[in-house]
C-alpha cells in the first residue's frame, strides 16, 4: 500500500535499523522505543490486522520474535500485537512488538490495558 509507512520501510524508502530479514518477514528497531531493544516484527506483505495476514507469513513471525527476545538478553519482556484503534494500533500494518524489560524503571511500565 503506497501510503503505508511500514511498507515504505520494507521497500527501503524510509531507513530503519534492521534486525532480521527474510522473503516474508522484516524485523527492525522501534523508532520510539519503550525500552532499549524494543523491536517490531512485521510481514512484508501489507495487511492491517492479524486476520489479514497469511498463515505462511504468520508462522515465520513468532520464531523471529523468540530469537529477538533471546538476543536481547532480557529475562523479562512483553510481546504485544495491537489490532484496531481502540486496541491502541497506531500503524495500520500488522506488527508484533518485542519489548525487553531489563529493569523495573526502564520503559513505560506497560500494564494491561495499555494506558
Ligand atoms: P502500535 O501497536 O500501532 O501502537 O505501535 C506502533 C509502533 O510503531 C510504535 O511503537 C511506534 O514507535 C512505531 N513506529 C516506528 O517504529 N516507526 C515509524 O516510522 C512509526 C511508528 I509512524
Amino acid at each position: 500500500m503506497a501510503a503505508c509507512i511500514f511498507c515504505k520501510i520494507v521497500k527501503g524508502e524510509i531507513p530503519s535499523f534492521k534486525l532480521f530479514e527474510s522473503d516474508k518477514v522484516l524485523a527492525f528497531l522501534d523508532i520510539q522505543p519503550l525500552s532499549k531493544g524494543h523491536a517490531l516484527v512485521i510481514p512484508k506483505q501489507h495487511g492491517e490486522k492479524l486476520v489479514d495476514i497469511g498463515d505462511d507469513a504468520l508462522a515465520e513471525i513468532l520464531p523471529v520474535v523468540k530469537k529477538l527476545a533471546a538476543a536481547s538478553g532480557a529475562e523479562n519482556y512483553n510481546v504485544l500485537q495491537n489490532n484496531g484503534r481502540l486496541a491502541h494500533q497506531e500503524v495500520g500494518h500488522v506488527h508484533f512488538h518485542m519489548i525487553p524489560k531489563p529493569n523495573a524503571t526502564e520503559g513505560l511500565g506497560i500494564g494491561w490495558p495499555m494506558g
